[in-house]
């Protein structure tokens, strides 16, 4: 029964999906006499907290008197933009409340759930934990791994390579393959590239979808290059906030979307530690070579995703991953998925398999 209850809760907390970054989806029902009195979820970042939506959505306060209350995430105990479930939860006389996960968030994490047992509410942790899990897959892997999840997305010729030279625009796949990473895009909460992909491709870096929160537009910019170029779409185009991390002192443009983030030295370390701290909880990196290299050099990845299109560039072209490394190892990949789409097909797989 309670697997039953949380997966409506589950189900609720997806009518908040593209909404609540950088909070998490969190979804409520309340029971009583076995049968659902109502149900709520966390709509939009900075409002209402999915309890309060369901205790709101009931039709009159004697009816939660009593009530057990199942919730996919651990309700919160402190005051940020909404006040405390918890404190809402004991005030409204609910007997039993049954949590999907506890929060991993460090302003919570166990405090929700303390007080609850404090004031004499019964308590249980764990039920659909696996697909509560997936609901939030990368808000919780942020918490747990302090950096976000990583996806290295590269467009490849059969010949393994990504274009002609560093200076000419790559045009390997088609328009299924487009479409794809367009909407492939809004997954995520970050998209990284390095300057040079700015440069030779000119790139507006947007994705399809209505989301009230795009992923930001994240250039690693070493040099300062890309900010000496004020013509290029990254900039004219302001329908994303653009993030560019650099070690130069050229001047910022004085643009409203773009954020200059200057670090003495850039690391990889460091632009994902920042990146952390910003609640960037996903990150899709589109390279070029180097910068894919970069991440697979240091092990700061998690997934793959490879389009394929059966053409051949040969000769001296640029590499899917460039380096001159020595190689260490063959890494398989795990939960593979195969498609085609139009001509091209897309590969992808994840480094672990959890
Ligand atoms: C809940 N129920 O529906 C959500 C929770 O700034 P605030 O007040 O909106 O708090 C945001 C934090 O609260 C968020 O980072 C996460 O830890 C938790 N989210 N908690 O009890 C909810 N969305
Ligand atoms: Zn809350």
């Amino acid at each position: 029964m309670h697997k039953q209850y949380m997966n409506l809760a589950i189900e609720e907390a997806k009518k908040g999906i593209g909404n609540t970054y950088t909070n998490p989806l969190v979804g409520a029902v309340i029971v009583k006499d076995n049968r659902v009195i109502a149900k709520g979820a966390h709509l939009k970042y900075g409002c209402e907290h999915a309890e309060r939506n369901a205790i709101n959505h009931c039709q009159s306060p004697e009816e939660l008197f009593d009530s057990t209350l199942y919730v996919t995430l651990e309700p919160c105990n402190h005051f940020g933009k909404q006040p405390p479930c918890s404190h809402l939860i004991v005030e409204k006389g609910i007997k039993r409340v049954i949590i999907g996960q506890l929060d991993p968030n460090p302003l919570v994490k166990g405090q929700g759930k303390a007080f609850l047992e404090d004031h004499g509410i019964q308590v249980i942790v764990g039920v659909n934990e696996e697909e509560v899990y997936h609901l939030n897959e990368y808000y919780n892997f942020l918490h747990r791994n302090k950096r976000p999840y990583i996806v290295l997305k590269q467009a490849l010729t059969l010949d393994g390579r990504i274009a002609m030279n560093r200076n000419s625009p790559a045009s390997i796949t088609g328009q299924a393959v487009w479409d794809r990473v367009h909407k492939e895009r809004g997954k995520y909460q970050g998209i990284l590239v390095g300057s040079q992909t700015i440069l030779s491709d000119n790139p507006t870096l947007l994705s399809l979808g209505s989301s009230l929160y795009p992923p930001v537009r994240i250039v690693l910019d070493r040099q300062g290059r890309i900010l000496k170029a004020r013509e290029l779409n990254l900039f004219k185009n302001k329908l994303a906030p653009l993030w560019i991390f650099t070690e130069s002192e050229e001047v910022i443009p004085d643009l409203p979307h773009v954020t200059v983030i200057r670090k003495e030295t850039l690391t990889l370390n460091g632009v994902l530690t920042e990146l952390a701290e910003r609640s960037i909880h996903s990150l899709y990196v589109e390279g070029g070579g180097r910068i894919h290299d970069a991440f697979f050099a240091e092990n700061l990845w998690d997934e793959i995703v490879t389009y394929i299109s059966p053409k051949i560039i040969g000769g001296n072209s640029l590499p899917g991953f460039s380096s001159h490394r020595e190689a260490t190892g063959i890494t398989p990949l795990h939960s593979v998925a195969f498609e085609q789409l139009g001509t091209d097909f897309r590969i992808s797989g994840r480094r672990t398999d959890t």
